[in-house]
């Protein structure tokens, strides 16, 4: 999502940071000594969507067009980023963001930084996708980072799902690192394709410890990156990642075949986030 060229492949916790969070996984740890295949999998943060706005312990609202630090976020994405309800929504047990043009594009864009930050765990995330070209929405995760700015992508980037309109269908999967990047052609990434994806639910999930992270649709493994032996310029994933859900519109990828104006408005549907220390069933 944060990628800065045009490029045919696409591109994108609290492990110590919730408090809640600290004694469980001080426990999920110690029970790991013992053997982590004796622990279950616990639910360590979660949005089911059902109340009647944005819970913002949970989430920051991000508004505005990215200026002046980085103008269409990067990618030179047209839409502005608001919290008005006619972007943003939970109703029905769902969050809605809605992409939506008016006198300009707009949208709406979420973030869970320092509510929720998380080193490894299994991330679920049940979505309803935009359809219609220049459509970009995404499910991703950058690094949360303490006193500092972001390097982007020495500091690294996943993206557990990510769907351009003009590409109906496929569902792209990808980590952003130094070593790999679309800058030099040596992203890491697989495409799958989901017929329904705009008119059905599904689950997009990934499980992620310290030697690989695996992306599941529907609870099915598809893709699996592993560390190996990279050190932080090839996995830079050993660290605090946080959740953003958005819909971005045109841009350097989404908009690469240009935006369909008959289009709009165009929901992005979110029944829930779940985030377990590890994957339930594991
Ligand atoms: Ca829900």
């Amino acid at each position: 999502m944060m990628r800065w060229l045009v490029i045919l492949a696409p591109l994108s916790l609290c492990l110590f940071s919730c408090n809640t969070s600290d004694s469980k996984q001080e426990a999920a740890t110690q029970a790991g000594a013992e053997g982590a295949e004796r622990t279950e999998a616990q639910l360590i943060w979660q949005d089911e969507f059902e109340g009647n706005g944005v819970d913002t312990t949970k989430w920051t609202v991000v508004e505005g067009n990215g200026c002046p630090e980085l103008c269409g976020f990067g990618n030179n994405e047209r839409q502005t980023y608001t919290s008005s309800p006619g972007n943003l929504s939970v109703e029905d047990g769902k969050l809605v963001i809605t992409a939506r043009k008016d006198s300009t594009y707009t949208s709406a864009k979420l973030v869970t930084e320092g509510k929720g930050d998380w080193q490894y765990g299994y991330i679920e995330v049940r979505a309803k996708l935009p359809e219609g070209r220049g459509t970009w929405p995404a499910i991703w995760m950058l690094p949360t980072l303490e006193g500092r700015g972001m390097k982007w992508p020495d500091d690294g980037e996943i993206d557990i799902m990510e769907h351009v309109g003009y590409n109906q269908g496929w569902v792209y999967s990808t980590i952003h690192t130094d070593k790999y990047n679309h800058l030099e052609g040596t992203q890491k990434s697989d495409s799958i394709r989901i017929e329904d994806a705009s008119e059905a639910f599904h689950t997009y999930a990934i499980d992620w410890d310290d030697k690989q992270i695996t992306w599941l649709l529907d609870g099915e493994d598809y893709l699996t990156l592993e560390k190996g032996n990279d050190d932080k310029s090839g996995w830079p994933f050993d660290a605090p990642f946080h959740l953003i859900l958005n819909t971005a519109v045109g841009g350097d990828w989404g908009g690469r075949e240009g935006i369909d104006d008959r289009v709009w408005p165009q929901p992005f549907e979110i029944d829930y986030v779940r985030v377990y220390n590890k994957k339930p069933g594991a």
